[in-house]
């Protein structure tokens, strides 16, 4: 029986994703990314994807908030690169990196949502800042006194100050005139306490990540160091840092997955993160390259609320037997026109989600709900404690619903479920086809 549940670093494998922008709001952390095709070589990015978490283990795949459809005038393909959100006013401001067509030149736009889940909507209908080379990975903060800045840029860094509005600005772009030694992009600019900090990505490649710090939020910016080195495993990299229920965060990607299952480099990257430690005088401590172990969980999961079954640890995608059919991996499908609407989807025989930390208590769980659909005959869903082959605390008959979407509710006995553990939904059938539609699950005492 676990003690403590780690994350298993890349957390997100149902999707290849990059650019970890992480936002703390109302004791969730949201982790916006850009997003690389299953088919990539080399950028091939259309939309940027949300994923939650209150524990930084297990994380809920919110599908696409925004794509470059939002932005009719931008040209539509490749380009949906290193995203940040920020809070204002109860509105939710996206600034992202793209370009326009006929132009090498980049620019940023910024669009707006009502909520942290989108839909986000383009305000301007221009660019925000643009066309010019290198006007890529906006940063966003705002300071104490409500000065919002907005920084970006490859392989220079630029900075202007934001209106009150979040959509405009005032003053002249200023490109930082000594930036900082190793930067080369993805800044990701905060303060914490009395001091400003500018994360990036360092010299290329392999990227690390290095850091500044200065008194000002418009610098003089020293650099202060390595916080990851760059590593050959990885061309790229790009920071997010946050600070969350009393632990502090970074974020990065690496090409985990892609290698597992080819030595080809393609960009598809996977985010990745790791625990952060601060000096007294505020320096970060450097850390070692991106381990597979992650990071610890900070609560257990109440497996007595409903929980999403796209909330997960993790996937069976990278381990799968060779003799698998290669399209077999789970995948997480976002409902049309329903943004809230995901669930999973694809799942086949021996497939599995690992869901990480879970406490039952005592006396335990007596039985188990699950929201399902399905178009196939004689699938089951089994319940493992703490590994796939672990405990067999219960086991759901999936019968045919009669389609993939006429969901149903279907219920089985638990038996042995007591304290915290990781569990497992194993999904067995015949093999070939798609199995289940998974909603959501919830067990009862
Ligand atoms: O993801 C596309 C680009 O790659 C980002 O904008 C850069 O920061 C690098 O991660």
């Amino acid at each position: 029986m676990p003690i403590t549940s780690h994350a298993e670093n890349p957390i997100i494998q149902t999707n290849f994703t990059a650019d970890p922008a992480p936002m703390v709001y109302d004791g969730t952390v949201y982790l916006y990314t850009s997003h690389d095709q299953d088919d990539a070589d080399g950028f091939k990015m259309v939309d940027w994807r949300l994923y939650t978490s209150t524990d930084m283990v297990n994380w809920t795949d919110h599908g696409a908030v925004a794509s470059l459809a939002i932005f009719p005038w931008a040209r539509q393909h490749n380009d949906a690169w290193a995203p940040q959100v920020i809070p204002r006013n109860g509105k939710f401001y996206l600034y992202v990196p793209i370009s326009v067509p006929g132009s090498p030149k980049n620019v940023i736009a910024v669009a707006v949502a009502d909520s942290p889940f989108g839909p986000f909507k383009d305000v301007l209908g221009h660019p925000l800042v643009g066309p010019k080379t290198g006007f890529i990975d906006p940063t966003v903060s705002i300071d104490a006194d409500g000065q919002a800045y907005l920084y970006w840029g490859n392989p220079n860094l630029w900075y202007v100050k934001l209106n009150k509005d979040m959509i405009s600005y005032s003053g002249e772009i200023h490109q930082v005139a000594s930036k900082p030694a190793t930067y080369q992009e993805g800044p990701w600019f905060y303060h914490r306490y009395s001091h400003y900090y500018m994360a990036f990505a360092s010299t290329c490649c392999p990227e690390g990540i290095g850091y500044a710090m200065s008194d000002h939020p418009t610098g003089p910016w020293t650099y202060k160091g390595s916080i990851m080195d760059g590593d050959q495993r990885s061309t790229g990299n790009h920071p997010g840092i946050i600070d969350y229920k009393g632990k502090s965060y970074v974020f990065g990607f690496n090409y985990r997955l892609t290698f597992d299952e080819t030595p080809i480099h393609h960009e598809r990257r996977s985010i990745t993160v790791a625990q952060l430690h601060y000096n007294p005088d505020g320096t970060i401590q450097k850390l070692p390259w991106w381990n597979r172990t992650g990071v610890e969980q900070i609560e257990a999961i109440d497996p007595y609320k409903r929980v999403e079954a796209e909330t997960m640890a993790w996937t069976s995608k990278v381990k799968r037997p060779i003799d698998r059919p290669i399209d077999w991996v789970p995948g997480i499908k976002t409902a049309k026109g329903k943004a809230a609407a995901v669930y999973v989807t694809n799942v086949t025989d021996l497939d599995y989600i690992k869901v990480a930390g879970v406490d039952f208590g005592a006396p335990g769980a007596k039985a188990m709900f699950a929201r399902v659909a399905s178009g196939a005959n004689g699938a089951t869903m089994e319940i493992h404690l703490d590994s796939d082959s672990g405990p067999l605390i219960g086991t759901v008959d999936v019968p045919n619903t009669g389609g993939w979407q006429d969901w149903r509710t279907v219920s089985t006995p638990i038996n042995g479920a007591v304290g915290r553990h990781d569990v497992f939904f194993v999904f067995k059938g015949p093999r070939g086809g798609p199995l289940v539609n998974f909603d959501y699950w919830r067990f009862a005492q």
